[in-house]
């Protein structure tokens, strides 16, 4: 019962990103600079491919042997196909290299147990048990110490649907039987340890999926690891608050800046382990445009290739990583070692980073007038001009009306990169800027749950991404305050959060019925929501919304509080409320 409670704990962890052992300062220090690393998903599973005989299995090509009920002994069979005979580790780092990533993590052992390395623990290895017979984790970490590329290493620890006391494997073996203390003990710490002391300074170990593990299991684990290697960091997946840093959920870019060292695991196309079907693959404009978005909220960006069975990382990947270390090779500046922007909340243009008396706007909504302007920055800025273009020098004024900051700067016709274009300003110290939510220079308000106000009581949650949810009642309110400086009649948009389905975000995947109601000062905007659009992030436009109307309110500059409440909740899918943003938009005479 005990590690059932756990294992619903541990999911809650995994999705919304863990707490964190003490910071230790010196040993994060390379890790917060670095913003981009590789992550490889590289197994048996590659084999399969997605497919179990002459049957698709849905889902992320990993899971096949979970996905399919694959039974040990038919899975374990795989292992004497596996002959990657293409695999070249001094390519894989050359190509993290090139497409300026700065640390790459492997994984060594994946959910189906099977062992990437030599492991005396368990003949259950990419050594022993292949036609390969050679150590390709070994291989890397001699390619990555020739090349001066951290290394870090993936480890399932509690999921291991080899064994029957691991986590995980419910289709061949009993979980009520299962002794996870005997796995623990017997297998998974003893190939930590073999990882730690037997390939060289490991950067980091990528432990995933807590669920079951006790908090005083997390801790001897993360123990082991800075025992073995005081260097070598923890993730936030390794359980109970026992990581040097925060994970947050798969492909999940939070809103706002977090005070605390994340990263974000990212897929390339929809899978993390090689599955010949899946063309999905993101842009590398999604990409650029997504490292830039997690680098302004303080995160890195760990980004995945599945190789495939023959130990080749697939071309489309290739091309996109090149692409994306073509934009670097002009734009690092704005990424590398940068601190998060100052801004208290996201601009629909694009994202911000900081450095010294730097500010970088990463422009992906390139202005179509002449110019670019900029509300709050209180700093005088020395210089303003087009990163990676020598001798580019904006024009710009600044200037103080109705009490708030303004700096307009003048901009090229056309956006200087089709990704995102950097502008860089020069300031004369470093940057202040108002904490005030405040009308944008487009006229807009966006006023996102995370940076709302929340009655004490409440039993809404707010997601890492600003997503309310558990709103089933109509009493809940969130409410906001901000600055407006233009009077005129002002469209009230509610965007709303669809649920994802395999296809993706799917808008018939909604609430229906809910109505909600806006009131800023006396002035009233209230509807049933329907339908108006799908809208999308222009930074991150893999997560959609709904975008509904609730009509329009007249209002005149000032402070002003605005809340929002459901004045009816649909119960078709018992998903409650699911707000993102309210939005106030210039209304069209
Ligand atoms: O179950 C795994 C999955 O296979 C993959 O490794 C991802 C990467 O973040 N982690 C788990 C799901 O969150």
């Amino acid at each position: 019962m005990k590690r059932v409670f756990i294992a619903i704990v541990g999911l809650l962890v995994c999705v919304s990103g863990s707490g964190i052992a003490e910071i230790n300062q010196s040993r994060i220090a390379w890790w917060r600079d670095a913003r981009f690393g590789m992550f490889i998903h590289w197994g048996l599973y590659a084999i399969p491919a997605g497919e179990w005989k002459g049957r698709q299995i849905p889902g992320i090509g990993e899971w096949i042997m979970n996905r399919a009920k694959i039974p040990v002994t038919e899975y374990e069979q795989l292992a004497k196909d596996f002959n990657p005979v293409d695999f070249d580790a001094e390519r894989w780092v050359r190509t993290a290299k090139a497409a300026g990533q700065k640390y790459m993590v492997i994984t060594a052992k994946h959910h189906d147990g099977f062992a990437m390395f030599h492991s005396k623990v368990s003949k259950y290895n990419v050594y022993d048990a292949t036609p390969f017979h050679r150590d390709p984790i070994a291989e890397l970490a001699a390619a990555c110490k020739r090349n001066g590329m951290p290394l870090g290493f993936y480890y399932s620890q509690t999921q291991d649907w080899h064994e029957r006391d691991g986590n995980g494997n419910t289709w061949d073996f009993d979980p009520a039987k299962a002794n996870f203390d005997k796995y623990l003990h017997e297998k998974a710490i003893p190939q930590v340890r073999e990882l730690l002391k037997n390939y060289g300074p490991v950067a980091l170990i990528w432990f995933d999926t807590p669920r079951i593990i006790t908090e005083a299991e997390s801790k001897e684990l993360a123990d082991v690891v800075h025992e073995l290697q005081p260097n070598c960091l923890v993730d936030g997946r390794i359980g109970n608050d026992k990581g040097d840093y925060r994970s947050t959920g798969d492909n999940e870019i939070p809103v706002k800046v977090m005070d605390y060292d994340w990263e974000t695991p990212v897929t390339t196309n929809d899978t993390w382990g090689f599955k010949k079907n899946d063309t999905n693959w993101k842009s590398s404009q999604t990409l650029i445009r997504q490292l830039v978005d997690v680098a302004s909220k303080n995160g890195n960006y760990l980004l995945n290739v599945g190789p495939t069975a023959k130990g080749v990382i697939p071309e489309p990947a290739i091309e996109r990583l090149q692409q994306v270390g073509a934009w670097l090779k002009t734009n690092g500046d704005s990424v590398y070692a940068t601190k998060p922007t100052p801004y208290p909340y996201e601009f629909n243009w694009g994202s911000v980073t900081a450095k010294d008396n730097r500010l970088y706007l990463g422009v992906v909504e390139w202005p179509k007038s002449a110019s670019f302007e900029l509300y709050g920055l209180s700093n005088r800025v020395r210089k303003a001009s087009v990163l990676g273009q020598k001798n580019s020098k904006l024009k710009f004024t600044q200037s103080k009306a109705d009490g708030h900051d303004a700096l307009r700067i003048e901009i090229p016709a056309t956006a200087p990169d089709p990704n995102v274009s950097v502008i860089q300003l020069d300031l004369d110290g470093t940057p202040n800027v108002s904490q005030q939510l405040t009308q944008q220079p487009d006229g807009s308000v966006t006023l996102n749950c995370a940076l709302g106000k929340l009655p004490s009581a409440t039993k809404v949650k707010v997601s890492n991404r600003g997503i309310t949810s558990n709103w089933f009642d109509t009493s809940e309110t969130v409410a906001w305050d901000f600055e407006l400086y233009r009077p005129g009649t002002y469209e009230v948009l509610a965007r709303t959060a669809p649920q994802r389905s395999a296809g993706g975000w799917d808008s018939s995947l909604w609430e229906q019925g809910n109505e909600l109601e806006v009131g800023v000062g006396s002035k009233k905007a209230a509807s049933v929501l329907k339908n108006d659009g799908m809208i999308a992030d222009p930074r991150n436009p893999l997560t959609p919304d709904i975008k509904s109307k609730l009509g329009t309110v007249s209002l005149q500059p000032g402070a002003q509080h605005l809340t929002v409440t459901a004045i009816k909740i649909g119960n078709e899918r018992k998903l409650g409320v699911r707000l993102r943003e309210i939005e106030l938009v210039p209304a069209t005479q």
